[in-house]
């Protein structure tokens, strides 16, 4: 399957709910609960976390995934680790507000061979870090976009877009007190024609629907470990916009 088509393909027709899988998580680890996902509908599986599962570990995670659902499995890299060949598609990221070239283009060199020998379909993406950034900011030692200042998300989007990355990230932090303010998507939706991703902190449906009626893709992590029925009302939720 094209990933890249697929992901499109579907955006001319709807808004599209990711959910993001730690492979360190319960359930990663537990069939049970990794079964559930049968039951949401989901658009694909995002793969990652700042933790370092690998090797045969992560590729067990993500064959016992593809036995229960035929959506898309995307490497969502933390790090250079974290590649399976097993997987469909990874987000080939760079995350553009660290103040570290490691996470601009060093980490992305250093894995690009294991990337090409894997065979997966890369999907370029800029990664933008919005306060409060949580782990992903402080790892990613990242000059967090202030959530006032839309402009400032929206100009690094458009640079996204002019180096020809093909998809763009917001991401307020998994487990964010607060997603990505809405006058921020807003800004960056009229400043960029690529795919707009937001993340980090969605917990409730209404949220989830205010983010989706301007985003075009919406990822939930955390929520999927604790209220699978609160997962379910989002996907729901972002699934009813038209
Ligand atoms: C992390 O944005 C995602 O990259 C998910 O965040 O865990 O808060 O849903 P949550």
């Amino acid at each position: 399957m094209n990933v890249e088509e697929y992901i499109k393909n579907r955006l001319r027709k709807e808004k599209l709910h990711f959910t993001l899988i730690d492979p360190d998580s319960e359930t990663a680890k537990d069939t049970k609960k990794l079964s559930l996902l049968k039951e949401i509908n989901t658009d694909a599986i995002l793969i990652g976390g700042s933790t370092q599962v690998r090797g045969e570990e992560l590729d067990d995670i993500i064959k016992s995934i593809k036995k229960i659902t035929t959506v898309p499995i995307i490497i969502f890299p933390g790090g250079v680790g974290g590649i399976s060949r097993y997987a469909d598609a990874i987000f080939f990221m760079s995350l553009l507000n660290s103040r570290n070239p490691y996470f601009i283009t060093k980490a992305q060199a250093l894995g690009a061979f294991q990337v090409k020998s894997s065979g997966l379909e890369t999907l370029p993406m800029g990664y933008l870090i919005v306060s409060p950034g949580e782990t992903a900011g402080f790892i990613g030692e990242a000059d967090l976009l202030p959530r006032n200042k839309p402009k400032i998300a929206a100009a690094y989007a458009l640079a996204a877009q002019y180096m020809g990355m093909r998809f763009v990230y917001l991401e307020a932090g998994s487990g964010a007190s607060e997603p990505v303010p809405l006058e921020m998507i807003k800004y960056v939706k009229k400043a960029v024609d690529i795919p707009v991703i937001v993340g980090g902190g969605i917990k409730e449906k209404e949220k989830a629907e205010e983010i989706s009626r301007i985003a075009d893709i919406l990822v939930t992590g955390t929520i999927a470990e604790e209220n699978f029925d609160k997962l379910k009302e989002i996907v729901n939720a972002v699934k009813g916009i038209r």
